[in-house]
């Protein structure tokens, strides 16, 4: 099918105010009488809290309350929304401030509301806590041992849950029976997400009518509202209205609740004036949730000839002191079933442990689960390649799921789902050609002559995005305490303007552009005349939110079944127009009009009008064009492609200098190249960065090492090559545009084609492996431990 705006670059339509500092963020906000809140974090790791005295802050001028958790200690902890591996709602979940006990540096004991921030912040500084320090694990192995000291008596060994798929025996014995198995120990370090803009919350309380409104930076701010009202403070979910402004990047960290939320609301109430609490960088870094930190043991057992037979893994997941939202979710559903990749593995078995320890809390951030599950399985292949003297690429062929096996069920450990299609041999193909890998292998060679150490990584990748459909995801064994379908709603106006309302909540990633290209091409109306509205539970349908790559294989689906609807219907009102059967109208480029007379045609815009006014209806029919669909697919999506990476190591220094990166993507149908585009590029950024400088180090304290930006590194534009982009296009079966999601795709790919081929540059020294990230210390040492035979 032959779309003409769909698969277009349209310019972003959210760009504007953007681009012009207009767009209104979090802190934009004023409201009349407002008063600021600042949060007094725990200095330590894991304490007792003795005793809190605030007289001192109470009375300085300004200061308008100064509160601890004792005082809210009748509201609820927030709750837990993915239950997985049996963690039970509500246990071991951050309060709106901790009472007894604190498991992390950065959890909140006590805040100032004051007349400005700086009053509330130096009131801070008066206030006295007498804390019990305790002694502290940040190891999430080493805090499963009977010596760690104990975070939550509920959770003995600090496991707070063991989860497992696949079948254990089956893969034991094919283990057993391998011609050769490899062992290895892969760490995925634990990264700080960092957004442009912090979290914050305001908070405004209407006692005649008891309803709150809350403007939040959320990623899903319905499910906020549902948190809030129904877990949290229960009340009824239509008192409260729950608002997300402009949001300046989420990648995961804004989807959950988190204290200072209900905590401004609370606070709202208790004082009678809007209260506004916007984190900073600081809090941002202890406060906010971190991603990934996963220690997992791998056993790949394959025949001589490179035949993968058998994949058992064993994780444990760093969770932090206390539940992030869907904290167990990330390390289950997202990563667990993913292991396997793109390979035709028939016996695994995967065990994770979910663990706490005294840090901050971990949830899902960029990729979530299956950046950990991609690294393991392609560093593993490669890791089998070095093994077997094999050529990396003809290991992958040899073991990739063929083409004519989908809809492929990877042993049993998606939970009944299937990946949906996929064609491995064609994205790796493209991005062999582009990289010319015969030539390159022989510059390599001569490079090595000269004493250069060039190397080339490959990752080729499957994920599973556009995360639905409800009834899987709502099965016992996941966890998940809600649906997973989306909404969108159309309203054609008297005007001939259309107005969407969607259920997902942008943060970056256009969804007003590309979904005002969806109602473009079917109404046949300009994109400018479509307004796509977001981001309000008071006047958007109720909607999951923006994360899991779901927006367009899920949400934008929404918008398309529900503009079918709507042309339906002009079409049978046009019919009743012109005098027709509704069988004989076409639709075509935005005009109505009976099969070969053109020339009588209604536009889209007078059929509206028609609609709207309803002077004169087909009989039962109701005014207005206006349609709401909820769309829940019969199945996730399965994005796939290659990345490759060339490197070249300064062995000298041990610096990773990036040559040349080439990203090959398979999202199906592409709505936006342009958009797409960007979120590749910006993925691969966050991924390189993993594999090459971000680290979240705690020392033994539980203290946050790299607690800053001068600390914590961040990758910068003049770090990376320039970056080429190509795509093939194997449609999605699972929905009607075949779209598949790309939001994540970059970061889930590109950090182990980056490791791979720093890996392969230092070849010749014999090193194999080295944990991320390859900063430049890493390498040097490894090289020079080589060097010395270690
Ligand atoms: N798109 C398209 N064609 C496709 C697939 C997607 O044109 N075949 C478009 C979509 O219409 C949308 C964008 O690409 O405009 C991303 O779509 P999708 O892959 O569905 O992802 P989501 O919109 O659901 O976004 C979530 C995803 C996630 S999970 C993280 S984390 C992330 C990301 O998006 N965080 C981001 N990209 C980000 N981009 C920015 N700028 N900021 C973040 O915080």
């Amino acid at each position: 099918m032959e779309y003409q705006v769909i698969g277009k670059r349209v310019k972003r339509l959210e760009d504007p105010p953007l681009v012009t500092g207009a767009g209104k963020f979090l802190d934009d906000i004023q409201l009349p009488g407002m008063l600021y809140a600042a949060v007094l974090r725990s200095a330590y790791a894991h304490a007792r809290i003795k005793r809190i005295n605030t007289q001192k802050a109470a009375a300085l001028p300004g200061v308008a309350g100064v509160f601890t958790g004792e005082d809210f200690k009748d509201i609820n902890p927030l709750p837990c929304a993915w239950q997985a591996g049996g963690v039970k709602n509500n246990v071991n979940t951050p309060r709106l401030l901790e009472i007894d006990k604190v498991t992390f540096t950065g959890a909140g004991v006590a805040v100032v509301v004051a007349e400005d921030r700086y009053t509330a912040e130096d009131a801070l500084e008066l206030i006295e806590v007498e804390y019990e320090p305790l002694p502290v694990v940040v190891d999430a192995e080493k805090a499963t041992l009977p010596e760690a000291p104990l975070l939550h008596e509920n959770a003995p060994n600090n496991i707070c849950m063991d989860w497992s798929a696949g079948d254990a025996q089956e893969t034991d014995k094919a283990l057993a029976e391998a011609e050769i198995v490899l062992r290895k120990r892969l760490t995925n370090q634990r990264l700080i997400p960092n957004v442009m803009e912090p979290r914050g919350a305001v908070a405004e309380y209407y006692p005649a009518t008891g309803e709150y409104t809350v403007w939040m930076t959320s990623q899903d701010p319905h499910i906020m509202r549902l948190l809030m009202t129904a877990f949290v403070f229960g009340i009824p979910e239509t008192k409260m209205r729950v608002i997300a402004p402009n949001v300046g990047g989420g990648f995961g960290t804004k989807i959950y609740l988190y204290p200072e939320y209900c905590l401004m609301a609370a606070l709202a109430k208790k004082l009678g004036h809007p209260v506004k609490w916007m984190e900073t960088r600081r809090e941002n870094y202890v406060a906010t949730t971190h991603g990934r930190d996963h220690i997992t043991d791998i056993e790949v057992g394959a025949r001589r000839d490179g035949t993968i037979t058998a994949l058992k893994v064993k994780t444990y997941a760093n969770l932090g002191g206390i539940l992030s939202t869907i904290a167990p979710g990330t390390p289950t559903t997202l990563y667990g079933r993913m292991v396997s990749g793109a390979y035709h593995i028939p016996n695994i078995h995967i065990q994770v442990l979910g663990v706490y320890t005294n840090t901050g809390m971990v949830d899902a951030y960029r990729g979530a689960g299956r950046p950990e599950a991609t690294y393991l399985i392609e560093r593993a292949v490669d890791l089998l390649a070095r093994e077997l003297d094999m050529d990396p690429v003809e290991l992958r062929l040899k073991n990739f799921i063929p083409p004519d096996a989908f809809p492929y069920d990877p042993a049993g450990i998606l939970a009944g789902l299937k990946y949906d299609s996929g064609d491995y041999q064609k994205t790796l193909g493209k991005a062999l050609d582009i990289l010319d890998y015969k030539s390159f292998r022989q510059d390599q060679e001569e490079a090595r002559k000269q004493g250069r150490y060039l190397g080339v990584g490959f990752s080729t990748y499957v994920e599973i995005c556009g995360v639905a459909p409800s009834a899987w995801i709502g099965l016992p064994g996941q966890g998940w305490g809600a649906g997973m379908w989306e909404s969108a709603n159309v309203r054609v106006h008297l005007t001939g303007k259309v107005a969407v309302t969607i259920g997902t909540m942008p943060q970056g990633q256009g969804h007003e552009t590309t979904a005002a290209q969806i109602v473009s091409e079917g109404l046949g109306v300009p994109v400018e005349d479509v307004i796509v509205q977001h981001g309000d539970t008071q006047g958007t349908p109720f909607g999951y939110g923006t994360y899991g790559s779901r927006s367009a294989a899920v949400g934008a689906i929404a918008v398309y079944n529900s503009v079918l609807r709507i042309k339906d219907k002009a079409k049978k009102l046009a019919a009743h127009l012109l005098e027709a059967d509704p069988e004989d109208v076409v639709y075509q480029d935005g005009k109505l009009f009976v099969k070969g007379s053109p020339d009588r045609a209604k536009t889209i815009q007078e059929v509206a009008g028609a609609a709207a006014l309803g002077y004169n209806l087909p009989p039962g029919m109701e005014p207005f064009l206006d349609d709401t669909y909820y769309y829940d697919p019969s199945n996730c999506t399965f994005p796939f492609g290659t990345h490759i990476c060339i490197v070249e190591v300064e062995s000298v220094t041990g610096k990773v200098q990036l040559k040349r990166y080439i990203a090959v993507d398979d999202i199906g149908r592409v709505i936006n190249p342009m958009i797409v585009d960007g979120q590749v590029l910006g993925g691969i950024a966050q991924g390189i960065g993993q594999a090459l400088w971000e680290t979240a180090v705690y020392d033994e304290n539980g203290q946050l090492l790299s607690g800053t930006m001068m600390d914590y590194t961040v990758p910068k534009a003049g770090f990376f090559p320039h970056i080429e982009i190509e795509r093939t296009e194997t449609l999605s079966p699972v929905n009607p545009l075949g779209v598949k999601g790309v939001g994540e795709a970059g970061t889930i790919a590109s950090t182990p084609a980056v490791v791979n081929a720093v890996m392969d540059a230092l070849s010749p020294f014999g090193i194999k492996h080295i944990d991320m990230p390859l900063t430049p210390e890493r390498v040097w040492r490894a090289i020079q431990a080589a060097k010395k035979g270690d």
